[in-house]
C-alpha cells in the first residue's frame, strides 16, 4: 500500500514537471536544479555565481528550505529576485515538488529570465527523485563530507548533469582525497563534468561559469 501512495505522489509530479516544462519552454528560460547535503555551499556558491552573471544574464533564483527565509536574504544581496519556499507548512517535505516550484515561477517580476536557478533543500536522497521540469540538474559536494559520498548516496550523482566540488581552499587543512572523489563520482556517473572550486574565494569558478553560459545559450538562443 505504502508503495502504490509512494507511486501516485511521483506520477502526479511527474505529470506536473512536464506542465512546467512547457511553461520553461515558452518562456525561453534555461532552469538548473541545484542539490546537495545541507551546507555543502549551493547558496554560497550561487551568490558568487550571481555576481559573475548579472546583469547581463536576466537570471532569478527560488530557494527550498524547511524553514527561514535566511538564504534568500543572503541571495537577494546580488540583486537577484530570489523567491524562498519553505516546506513546514505543509509537513516539512525534504525536497522540492513540481507544483511548488511553477507557483513560485510565476512571481517573477522580470519580464523575462535567461536563467533560473532552484536551489533545492539540502538533501542528498529525497531531491534526486523529484523532476522539477528543470533543464538540468547541479550536485554540490564539498570536501568536508567525504569522498565516498558519490558511491553512498548514488542516485543523486546519477540523475545529475554535472558535479561542482565545493571548499577546495580546505584541501590543505584536511585528509579529504580530491582524486578519489572526483573517480567515485566518475564511477556512478561517467564522464560526468566536474568543477573543482571554491565558492569562498572564487578559485575554479571560470570553467563553471562557462559551463552555466553555455547551456543558457543553447536554451535561449542569445549569444553571451
Ligand atoms: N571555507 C569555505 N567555506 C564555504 C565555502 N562555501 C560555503 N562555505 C561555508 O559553508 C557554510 C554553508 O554554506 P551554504 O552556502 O549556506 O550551504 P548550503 O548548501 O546553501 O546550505 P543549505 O541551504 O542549508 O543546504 C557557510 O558557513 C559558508 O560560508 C567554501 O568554498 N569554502
Ligand atoms: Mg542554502
Amino acid at each position: 500500500m505504502e508503495i502504490d501512495i509512494q507511486k501516485n505522489v511521483l506520477e502526479a509530479n511527474d505529470t506536473q514537471a512536464d506542465i512546467n516544462r512547457k511553461y520553461f519552454k515558452e518562456k525561453n528560460v534555461f532552469v538548473l536544479n541545484m542539490m546537495s547535503s545541507p551546507g555543502s555551499g549551493k547558496t554560497q556558491t550561487l551568490c558568487k555565481t550571481f555576481e559573475k552573471l548579472l546583469p547581463d544574464i536576466r537570471t532569478g533564483v527560488i530557494v527550498g528550505d524547511i524553514c527561514t527565509d535566511n538564504d534568500a536574504i543572503r541571495l537577494e544581496k546580488t540583486g537577484v529576485q530570489a523567491e524562498q519556499i519553505n516546506t513546514d507548512k505543509f509537513g516539512g517535505d525534504c525536497h522540492l515538488e513540481a507544483n511548488l516550484i511553477l507557483e513560485s515561477a510565476k512571481k517573477f517580476k522580470a519580464a523575462d529570465l535567461d536563467l533560473l536557478v532552484v536551489e533545492n533543500i539540502g538533501n542528498l536522497v529525497c531531491p534526486a527523485e523529484f523532476d522539477i521540469g528543470e533543464d538540468a540538474r547541479a550536485v554540490v559536494l564539498s570536501v568536508t563530507e567525504g569522498e565516498d559520498k558519490p558511491v553512498k548516496y548514488p542516485l543523486m550523482f546519477q540523475v545529475a548533469d554535472m558535479a561542482i566540488l565545493n571548499k577546495i581552499d580546505l584541501l590543505p587543512y584536511l585528509d579529504f582525497d580530491a582524486k578519489l572523489a572526483v573517480a567515485n563520482m566518475h564511477q556512478v556517473h561517467p564522464n560526468m563534468p566536474v568543477f573543482e572550486l571554491s565558492a569562498k574565494t572564487g578559485q575554479g569558478f571560470e570553467p563553471w561559469i562557462e559551463w552555466l553560459k553555455t547551456k543558457v545559450s543553447e536554451k535561449t538562443g542569445k549569444k553571451l
